[in-house]
């Protein structure tokens, strides 16, 4: 067995037989490895170590930082869960900003809800670049008017712009470019460029690994917003398979809308009230 030690959290790996795997580390001692057919890209951009696998079982396969980003194969479950939540908690979602995301696959999913306009600000326009040449099906919402594409530092793009109904923070783990976007500072930016009634949701990490995570997302944005809920989604290929995500609002957070026609793979509307539903190990480490 030959390794090689490509960063810390990760390792390529190539067996005797010449297999090639991608491995994330998500603790020194649990890794999740991916075989793959080739590195389709690496790059080293401004902000992050960027790759694109070809894997055997899950299509093209995004990794930023070491970290899995998104695969072709499963990637509808976290695009669908982190923009149909805060989306339908909304009764008319018209203006929607999308912090990180610059793969496209949260755009994509906001285009089912006949928005006016939907703002993509990634930091790095490298991902926006990879993703539209590798990830055909999940960056395809490039292709739609209604799409404003700003390479930006999310955190100063708030400052300047405002009357969002929803914005949603489809961001990398809390560690490199978006330790920012977990900060009690960046929430109340976040308020002050949503409209009344406005929504707002973002990843907060395994609550299995990282309960803490999730907690100290849902505290800092209870001092800012009345109404804050946790909710979960299964995803094969993040740390643990349990993500947790946070939606919060001045209004109540309720599903307002249908979305029995929003053309789903893993979402439906009992799923709404059912993902708020929490585990003990969830629940225990973040009471009310
Ligand atoms: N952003 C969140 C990915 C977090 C995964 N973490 C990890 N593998 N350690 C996904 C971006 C998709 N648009």
């Amino acid at each position: 067995m030959v390794k090689f030690a490509v960063r810390f959290k990760y390792t390529l790996t190539i067996p005797r037989s010449m297999e090639l795997w991608y491995d994330e580390m998500h603790t020194p001692n649990m890794r999740l490895g991916f075989r793959i057919k080739r590195e389709l890209e690496h790059v080293r951009s401004k902000y992050q170590d960027i790759h694109v696998f070809e894997t055997y079982d899950y299509g093209n396969l995004l990794v930023i930082d070491g970290t899995v980003q998104t695969t072709e194969r499963d990637e509808f479950i976290y695009h669908e869960m982190i923009v149909h939540i805060p989306m339908l908690t909304h009764k008319d979602p018209k203006r929607v900003l999308i912090i990180g995301g610059g793969d496209g696959g949260a755009a994509r999913e906001a285009l089912k809800h006949n928005p006016e306009e939907v703002h993509v600000v990634d930091i790095d326009e490298k991902v926006v670049e990879v993703s539209k040449k590798y990830l055909p099906r999940i960056s395809s919402a490039y292709e739609d008017k209604r799409i404003h594409l700003h390479i930006e530092d999310g955190l100063k793009f708030v400052e300047n712009h405002g009357d969002f109904d929803v914005i949603i923070v489809d961001s990398t783990d809390p560690v490199g470019p978006a330790v920012g976007l977990f900060q009690e500072d960046f929430y109340r930016k976040v308020k002050k460029a949503l409209k009344p009634h406005g929504v707002m949701a973002q990843q907060c990490g395994s609550p299995f690994y990282n309960p803490q995570e999730a907690c100290q997302v849902k505290n800092a944005l209870k001092k800012i917003f009345k109404n804050v809920r946790l909710y979960l989604a299964y995803i094969p290929t993040y740390p643990s398979g349990m993500w947790a995500f946070v939606v919060a609002s001045d209004d109540e957070i309720v599903r307002k809308r249908d979305g029995s026609m929003l053309n789903t793979k893993y979402y439906n509307d009992s799923i709404y009230e059912a993902a708020m539903v929490l585990p003990n190990i969830v629940k225990e480490n973040c009471e009310d």
